[in-house]
């Protein structure tokens, strides 16, 4: 079937990147959900992962450093019709994007965000990023990585994000799969894909995570919690589980649990909100404006 949510963009990601398995994922989990294509907005920061906007054929927005969520959840918020999807790079999203992953987790939007963890910052040509593990000296560095790496999945499920997975770039299946259970989840989906960098990471290759991922799915984990109390619990679970970094790394979904988003909430203190909204009023008829703003528009001249 052809695949109508890719554009023609010329791509200009290195040959090999994790990024194609990410947009084919992205555009074939698209295809299956049939989500008529302007329904869909798809925001980016910067970044070499931050470029997929141009490559998805939907509303797109390539924004700032950092700000892909933030971008994301105003989007959200302004016209809760819309389906979200916020994409960034390790950097973007637990560098400089920091606070706005951990705020966005308090507010669980529903809404899904896609992070392309390859450990450098890609883009700049492989400085070391918040997840490249202590130690490690891939070949675009000086020497070993002096700091500790942030762990993605917990900051997530500290932040009380609703939807918490890893997948992998290489494995379409399993991706395209987990993105459309993401974009299902009413609230607020993180998933934190290993993402290979064939020109500057040389540790956290293809053939290290083929060797070392595991589905904890597969292996007996139910993510599924149906009540606070069952919350709770499954997410002091789910922490233990993301700790597991060695010659086995999980991936799968860790947490997924319906709780009021924040659309139900901000429902009930603006009345309409999710019927109607300031997006969908009509600003003009028959050519004209129907509010006339030009007594505003001159107080600022
Ligand atoms: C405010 C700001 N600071 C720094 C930069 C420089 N910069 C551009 S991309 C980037 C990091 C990209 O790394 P990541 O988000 O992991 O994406 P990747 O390229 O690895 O996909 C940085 C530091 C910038 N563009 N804007
Ligand atoms: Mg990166």
């Amino acid at each position: 079937m052809h695949n109508t949510y890719k554009t023609n963009v010329e791509i200009d990601w290195c040959p090999g990147c994790g990024d194609f398995g990410i947009l084919n994922a992205l555009t074939l989990a698209l295809q299956e959900l049939k989500i008529p294509n302007e329904n869909v907005v798809l925001t980016g920061g910067i970044g070499c992962s931050s470029k997929i906007p141009h490559y998805v054929n939907v509303n797109a927005l390539h924004t700032l450093h950092g700000r892909s969520l933030a971008q994301g959840e105003a989007v959200k918020i302004a016209n809760p019709h819309l389906e979200v999807i916020s994409a960034s790079g390790d950097g973007d999203a637990l560098g400089i994007g920091m606070a706005h992953l951990v705020a966005a987790g308090r507010r669980n939007i529903d809404m899904t965000y896609l992070i392309f963890d390859n450990g450098v910052y890609g883009l700049t040509k492989g400085q070391a990023s918040p997840t490249l593990p202590y130690g490690e000296n891939i070949k675009s560095i000086e020497t070993e990585n002096i700091k500790f790496p942030v762990n993605p999945l917990f900051v997530a499920l500290a932040s009380g994000y609703t939807f918490v997975a890893r997948s992998y770039a290489y494995n379409i299946k399993h991706l395209k799969d987990t993105i459309v259970r993401a974009i299902k989840h009413k609230g607020m989906a993180m998933i934190d894909i290993m993402q290979p960098c064939v020109t500057y990471n040389n540790i956290n290759t293809k053939e290290f995570y083929d060797a070392r991922l595991y589905d904890i799915e597969a292996s007996g984990w139910n993510p599924v919690a149906k009540s606070e109390e069952e919350y709770e619990t499954k997410v002091s679970q789910a922490v233990l589980k993301s700790m597991e970094w060695g010659d086995k790394i999980p991936m799968g979904v860790f947490i997924q649990y319906e709780r009021e988003t924040y659309a139900q909430r901000l429902s009930k203190l603006i009345k309409g909100y999710e019927e109607r909204n300031m997006v969908m009023e009509p600003i003009h008829k028959d050519g004209k404006p129907i509010n006339d703003i030009s007594e505003i528009m001159q107080s600022f001249i």
